[in-house]
């Protein structure tokens, strides 16, 4: 049993990207007057808190994920005044709201920066972490997340400066007290207007080791040893606790590239007072190979289950999970882990019963309601994402096939999770009245929320049923979790339990029928269906049972 009950532990997540949600204005960008015309939408689903991707000022080169200003709105999505009623929108409706935090790196477009490399001495140099070159090159061999090297040249100072991610997104150097009071400044200036937490980006690179070159090719071996977890990290994480989400009631959510089971417990165990969860990247990142997202290799399902099930145990007495299968950096989670094509209803509706059947909170990603699939534009140049473009330039500049990277794209880019809501069959999925920042899937007029809306049987239907039997059955977020027969390759299984009710879940992953045998940990000669998605399992005794493709079910144990 997990240890102390707190609202974020039962809370349900519902993750907004701004720019794809809804337009309100006709620019074809997403906005926030367009977020708060489907406040009830979100509503309608059951969820309990909206993490709201970065809205401030920012000159998109990772759309929003590289801020030019932290106390500002970005032009594009509107101004503050819409935020204040955006937050009072999700606060009347009994909802809370998680800023995206973004300070492992700003933009280069930020005064700090500006400032910074304008000279080698001014009060904002040592905001950021300048280097002097090494042998006509970088400082060393550094590779960023969004390929080439991890240092851009400047030529007012003749230095380099470390960019994790592009070379727009400067990083901070957090071993200045000055920055990171800066840092707690902006956070208070949030967490004051009445926002209830922040989902903190790439947090488990903040600490940055000595600059020596990695010794790793595999880019995830450099992501966990040289980028993440470094020696200050929970020193600068239990600062920042103490001098501001200590004095708030808050949820806190650190991304953590990088964080594996040896080192998660360190950032969410009670005891650390640093953050209450994580995303780690185990199941996520399992079908990149040595050269990362686009080098794929296949999800190994049986690895996929024992991932989860480390990871419970992990913080079944300590600490906190966060269940997710996908967001707005990886492809939709129907294509990606089920079946996008023949079963994709079920499968769909398999995935929710899943997120909302395991121990953690769980986020549910825009559009994953209505199971929204991946899309396959004909050319390159339908797509934005910069870590697609920055892999492309690098494809071409070696002379690697190009046909293969755009079948690599349609399978792992990001772009996948960013196509416009689907909100109903009317000319562009009825996201904008203008033309679109990225193009709209085109099976909009088949998958979309109008016409899953008031359907029974629909995914959306499904979503609004199974959070509300989670939310009524608290031991599915406290209880107890134990994998079934985890070597099956086609079948995940498991028990969820407690002193006063006991649970059976069975989700069959494949596109064929799958006799399936449990084990005799509880009694099941007495089930009751709670919610499936295609009514109650055949079973030939009380042990084995004969599931259809794509069948999943929660069974309570009487
Ligand atoms: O993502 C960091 C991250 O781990 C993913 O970007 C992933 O590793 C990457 O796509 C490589 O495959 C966060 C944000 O979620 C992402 O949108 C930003 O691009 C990134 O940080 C930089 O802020
Ligand atoms: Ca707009």
């Amino acid at each position: 049993m997990s240890l102390k009950k707190t609202w974020w532990k039962e809370a349900v997540v519902y993750q907004v990207y701004p720019r794809s949600f809804n337009d309100s204005n006709g620019d074809g960008i997403g906005d926030l007057q367009g977020i708060i015309e489907k406040l009830d939408h979100i509503k309608s689903i059951g969820v309990d808190v909206i993490w709201l991707c970065p809205v401030y000022k920012s000159p998109n080169d990772d759309n929003g994920y590289d801020i030019s200003d932290y106390y500002d709105i970005m032009d594009e999505f509107g101004s503050m005044a819409d935020f204040d009623e955006l937050l009072d929108g999700i606060h009347a409706r009994g909802m809370k709201l998680l800023m995206d935090l973004v300070v492992n790196h700003s933009s280069d477009e930020h005064a700090w920066f500006k400032e910074s490399r304008s000279s080698k001495d001014n009060p904002k140099r040592d905001y950021y972490i300048w280097k002097e070159g090494k042998n006509g090159g970088p400082p060393n061999n550094w590779p960023s997340f969004f390929s080439g090297s991890a240092w851009q040249y400047a030529g007012e100072t003749d230095e380099y400066y470390l960019h994790l991610f592009t070379k727009k997104q400067p990083d901070l150097n957090w071993e200045n007290p000055k920055l990171r009071e800066e840092v707690y400044q902006l956070m208070r200036y949030w967490l004051d207007k009445g926002v209830n937490g922040f989902r903190m980006d790439v947090i488990s690179v903040i600490s940055k080791r000595n600059y020596e070159d990695t010794p790793y090719t595999n880019f995830n071996d450099t992501i966990a040893h040289v980028y993440a977890n470094g020696p200050r990290i929970h020193e600068f994480l239990k600062e920042m606790n103490r001098e501001v989400m200590s004095r708030y009631d808050v949820m806190t959510v650190g991304e953590g590239p990088g964080i594996d089971l040896d080192t998660g417990l360190q950032y969410v165990a009670e005891e650390a007072r640093e953050l209450n969860m994580l995303f780690h990247f185990g199941h996520m990142f399992m079908d990149h190979g040595p050269g990362g997202r686009f080098d794929p290799k296949p999800i190994d399902f049986v690895e996929f289950k024992k991932i989860f099930r480390l990871w419970d145990e992990k913080f079944q007495s300590d600490g906190w999970g966060s269940i997710f299968l996908g967001n707005h950096d990886f492809q939709r989670i129907v294509s990606r882990f089920g079946n996008d094509g023949e079963f994709w209803q079920e499968s769909a509706k398999l995935l929710c019963l899943m997120l909302m059947t395991m121990r953690g909170t769980p986020y549910v990603y825009q559009g994953d309601e209505i199971g929204m699939t991946n899309v396959a534009f004909d050319s390159i140049d339908d797509y934005d994402d910069v870590e697609i473009m920055n892999a492309y330039a690098e494809w071409k500049e070696q002379g690697k096939n190009l046909d293969l990277f755009l079948k690599h794209v349609h399978v792992n880019g990001r772009d996948n999770a960013r196509t416009p809501i689907q909100w109903d069959a009317t000319k562009n999925a009825g996201f904008t009245t203008g033309k679109p920042w990225l193009k709209i899937n085109p099976n909009y007029p088949e998958i979309n929320v109008a016409n899953q809306q008031n359907a029974g049987d629909s995914i959306l239907t499904f979503y609004r049923e199974m959070i509300s039997k989670r939310k009524a059955n608290p031991s599915l977020v406290y209880g107890n979790y134990a994998v079934i027969n985890e070597e099956h390759k086609q079948v995940y299984a498991y028990w969820r339990w407690d002193d006063s009710i006991k649970y059976l879940i069975l989700l069959n992953f494949s596109d064929d029928q799958q006799p399936f045998e449990i084990d005799d940990r509880f009694d099941t000669n007495n089930l009751t269906l709670v919610i499936g998605n295609m009514g109650a399992v055949q079973t030939g005794n009380k042990k084995s049972f004969n599931l259809q493709p794509w069948q999943a079910a929660l069974y309570q144990i009487q």
